[in-house]
């Protein structure tokens, strides 16, 4: 849980480690390092003093019946609970054939030793791409949101909460645009690092649209390159890199974090912010549910204070009003949890008629469109 002097500055300001400048307090993107962590005596008192103050104060009485995930459905159910928050990482979408970052061995960042990379993280660094774009593009074809991929039950899981008219904001890290193919209403969708459904000349600024930015993706040219006269730009997908801002929709919608009844947490590790520290704009009392297939025990717990962020659960803590932990995969944690609710056989039969759907609609489409690539 973290100080009320954090939670009142902009998203990215406090995952900057306390830095001054007027660039560093945009909301950027960026990953959790020790090395991010500011040793600046002075805002390392202040935090302290913030930490004292939070042991202090008292919980407030559980909204849950249990802190249990059937206390979590019970609670769902209840008048109490209309406005459900759900944040996602890429964790929701593996089963859909796109892998995330950080699973050891399938993940991307396992996975780049041929890209001669200073590190894994360069191929989605601003700065990195500036001067050499290739390692991305190549990975590009692998993330690509072709329509080989079909949203996965997590993702549907999501559709139902809206049709059930809990789902207040969804907030997603992922680029793949798989909860557009859900048909998740344009308002209720925040994709806070971007997606691929735009692109952008890095010199010039011309926009170009979803179409083109396949086309060249997955041409034989290995940069897509701005086609303006003497420009020749590369264009680069409006995804956010580390390094860049996240969308205005992203800052516009924190509040809806500071309202809601219940935040369900799926497919993240909690690494990235300011995306991670949504998990500690709740009010205290507020019920978050996290379903991953591990916990965040690593977090570096200073970080989660002063950032949010996974670390600040309180699994272990006895005095734990709140939070409740499903380990296991996205899609059975959406489907348990559905069975709960009454609505199991309801998201099986619109997970099973929108695979269908899809299938039908990719099987009568000219077949220009390319499938999932191998790299
Ligand atoms: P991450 O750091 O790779 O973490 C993924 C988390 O999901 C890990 O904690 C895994 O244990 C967990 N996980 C993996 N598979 C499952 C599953 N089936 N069920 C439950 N949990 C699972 O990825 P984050 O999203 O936390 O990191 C943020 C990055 C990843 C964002 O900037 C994204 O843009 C980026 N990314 C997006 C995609 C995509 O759009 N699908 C793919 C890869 C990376």
């Amino acid at each position: 849980m973290a100080s009320e002097g954090i939670k009142k500055d902009e998203a990215g300001a406090s995952s900057d480690g306390g830095a001054s400048s007027e660039e560093s307090k945009k909301p950027g993107l960026l990953e959790q390092t020790t090395s991010s962590t500011s040793t600046s005596a002075e805002w390392l008192s202040k935090m302290f003093t913030g930490a004292m103050k939070l042991e202090k104060e008292e919980k407030p009485p559980s909204l849950l019946d249990a802190v249990t995930f059937e206390g979590i459905a019970r609670y769902i159910l209840s008048d109490k609970c209309k406005k459900i928050v759900t944040m996602a990482g890429a964790g929701i979408s593996t089963s859909a054939g796109i892998p995330d970052f950080r699973s050891p061995g399938t993940g991307l960042y396992d996975n780049l030793q041929k890209y001669n990379l200073p590190n894994p993280q360069a191929v989605f660094d601003i700065s990195y791409f500036r001067e050499n774009p290739e390692p991305f593009f190549i990975l590009c074809k692998q993330l690509y949101p072709t329509k080989a991929f079909k949203p996965t039950p997590c993702h549907y899981f999501i559709k139902l909460l809206e049709k059930k008219g809990k789902l207040l904001t969804h907030f997603t890290q992922n680029i793949d645009t798989l909860e557009r193919v859900t048909d998740l209403s344009d308002e209720k969708l925040v994709e806070a690092h971007g997606t691929f459904n735009t692109g952008h000349c890095t010199q010039c600024l011309a926009e170009y649209g979803r179409d083109w930015m396949r086309d060249e993706i997955f041409s034989e040219r290995k940069i897509p390159k701005c086609t303006k006269e003497e420009c020749n730009g590369v264009v680069k997908p409006d995804i956010v890199f580390f390094g860049e801002c996240l969308p205005k929709k992203f800052s516009q919608h924190i509040k809806d974090v500071n309202d809601c009844d219940l935040l369900i947490i799926m497919g993240t590790s909690l690494v990235v912010h300011p995306f991670a520290s949504l998990t500690s704009r709740t009010r205290d009392d507020v019920p978050r549910l996290y379903i991953n297939m591990t916990n965040t025990e690593k977090m570096d717990p200073l970080m989660a204070l002063l950032g949010g962020g996974g670390g600040d659960f309180d699994f272990d803590n006895e005095d734990n009003i709140r939070d409740v932990f499903w380990q296991g995969t996205c899609d059975d944690g959406c489907q348990a949890l559905a069975d709960l609710l009454g609505w199991g056989e309801e998201l099986k039969k619109l997970v099973k008629e929108e695979h269908a759907r899809i299938d039908k609609q990719n099987s009568t489409e000219e077949k220009t469109v390319p499938t999932k690539a191998k790299v």
